[in-house]
């Protein structure tokens, strides 16, 4: 059975250990950062502060900040079996005889009832607020000293696109400006930005409706972070991660739905021609992304529950509670990478890679300038277009070992040959670009390299003892009692 919420998630942390209640009062102005990095770092819990100062609203931070919790999430003992659930949905693809069609309308049914459903009444509406609100009863996190303001962090947007009428969910951070008004961080190649400028071109003074859920079920708060391509629901792949429909609720005042079993919703309108100042914001990257110009969401309804907990996420210096959903996203998304491209074997996105600044690649090369060929691939594929390096090694080559990697990989180049540069799209937190959202993107192709290749010489073999000797060496080692202690 699904979580039905965030508190009942929170239960079952509660359960098996992974949920530390904080009853002393702590600051949301970096004391709730500073105790949150602290565990996530030390590989600690899931934090609930239940008196956070200057709010009667409990906070809950690193809710999946560890490869324990993040199982718990999504009910399954390794990501693996999501990978496989996702891989037996895309076997499905071009059956070929009526047999095969027929075995396959099960699977297209069961994605069928994976769709969100419409619910008449939810939870998150049992109080409703049109006046007398203010953004300053959550208990909103600044997370670091140099951060423009305070910030909600972890929160569903929601937008339709104004030509399809599709909904698009994303989480996009929020800088409170006042009681009621927020940044809404659309970088420019996010769907929320697509809405915007689409609606604008329609009506350049009209205005966007938002609403935006904070808290639920582990699943559902993933929809924000899915990197799905446009105009498909997120709504719908949290269905089937969690193996039940999302339920929503129709908003009380605009034409929006929202998960039903959300702890907090805010309805309400981004002008189109509006654009404030919002930043710095203490980013992922570890580094303070800096001002820029953003549009600005008036809240016109707050909905919430009667003791609603306010879930918020950190974000910083590596590793975070971020580099797991990350990893969770990197595992699950791989069939449908391998779908595309089969010769690729595996992919790693190292927590100091931060996602966009590195990828490492494991492929079965099977031609000349087959790496390259990924590069490029891997360059046009949604949000992997931002990935400033890719390294694309050998299929021998483990690439979740990041020191196998980089022994392998450096000895495998002559780096002029092997380096290639594109000039293309970047993260808009890059701030090492030439240009905000344009600069260059590097891809190493650290295979062995071919005789097709133009490599004159013959590669050589890796070294590697024969088994005979190991075994017979295996047969005396405790004998020789040689001390190790696994420390340099
Ligand atoms: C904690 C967290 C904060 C994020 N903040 C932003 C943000 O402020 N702006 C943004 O464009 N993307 C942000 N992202 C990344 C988007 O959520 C992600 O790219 C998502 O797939 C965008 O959805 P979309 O493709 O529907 O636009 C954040 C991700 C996480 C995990
Ligand atoms: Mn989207």
């Amino acid at each position: 059975m699904a979580y039905r919420d965030l508190r009942d998630f929170l239960r079952k942390l509660d359960k098996t250990g992974e949920l530390k209640r904080i009853s002393a009062e702590i600051d949301p102005i970096l004391e709730i950062t500073e105790i949150t990095d602290r565990t996530v770092k030390a590989h600690g819990s899931a934090l609930l502060f239940e008196r956070p100062k200057g709010s009667r609203i409990a906070a809950v931070t690193n809710l999946v900040g560890s490869g324990r919790r993040m199982n718990l999430a999504l009910e399954v003992d390794s990501l693996d079996e999501v990978a496989a659930r996702v891989h037996s949905f895309l076997d499905m693809q071009s059956p070929q005889g009526l047999l095969e069609k027929v075995k396959m309308l099960p699977k297209i049914a069961k994605l069928g009832s994976f769709f969100p459903k419409i619910v008449r009444s939810g939870d998150c509406q049992e109080v409703v607020r049109t006046e007398g609100f203010s953004l300053f009863d959550f208990p909103i996190l600044q997370c670091w000293p140099q951060d423009g303001g305070r910030y909600i962090t972890w929160p569903m947007v929601i937008t339709k696109n104004p030509e399809t009428g599709k909904r698009n969910v994303g989480c996009y951070r929020m800088q409170v400006f006042d009681e009621r008004t927020t940044a809404m961080h659309w970088q420019t190649q996010k769907h929320g930005a697509e809405h915007f400028r689409s609606a604008r071109a329609k009506n350049p003074k009209g205005m966007l409706d938002v609403a935006v859920a904070i808290g639920a079920d582990p699943a559902t708060c993933f929809a924000g972070i899915l990197p799905v391509p446009p105009d498909l629901d997120e709504f719908l792949f949290s269905g089937f991660l969690r193996r039940e429909p999302v339920e929503l609720v129709p908003c009380k005042t605009v034409d929006l739905e929202v998960p039903a079993n959300a702890e907090i919703v805010l309805e309400g309108y981004v002008e189109l021609g509006e654009l404030r100042t919002e930043g710095p914001f203490g980013d992922h990257t570890g580094f303070y992304s800096l001002e820029g110009q953003y549009p600005v969401f008036h809240v016109q309804c707050i909905t919430h529950r009667k003791d609603p907990l306010y879930l918020t996420t950190i974000v910083g210096p590596p590793p975070q509670e971020d580099y797991f959903i990350g990893h969770a996203i990197e595992r699950i998304f791989l069939p449908v990478m391998k779908m595309q491209y089969p010769e690729i074997v595996d992919v790693a996105m190292p927590a100091e890679g931060i996602f966009q600044n590195l990828m490492i690649v494991a492929i079965k090369k099977s031609y000349p300038g087959h790496a390259r060929k990924i590069m490029n691939a891997i360059w046009s594929l949604g949000q992997a277009m931002f990935t400033k390096v890719i390294v694309v090694v050998d299929q021998d080559v483990n690439v979740q070992d990041s020191r196998e990697v980089l022994w392998k990989a450096l000895c495998a180049i002559d780096p002029e040959r092997d380096i290639q540069f594109v000039l293309g799209p970047v993260d808009t937190l890059d701030h090492a670009a030439r240009r905000q959202d344009f600069g260059s993107k590097m891809g190493v192709d650290a295979t062995r390299k071919w005789p097709e290749e133009g490599y004159a010489g013959r590669w050589p073999d890796e070294i590697k003892m024969d088994h005979a000797t190991k075994s017979r060496i295996d047969a005396i080692w405790r004998q020789l009692k040689i001390e190790t202690t696994g420390q340099t």
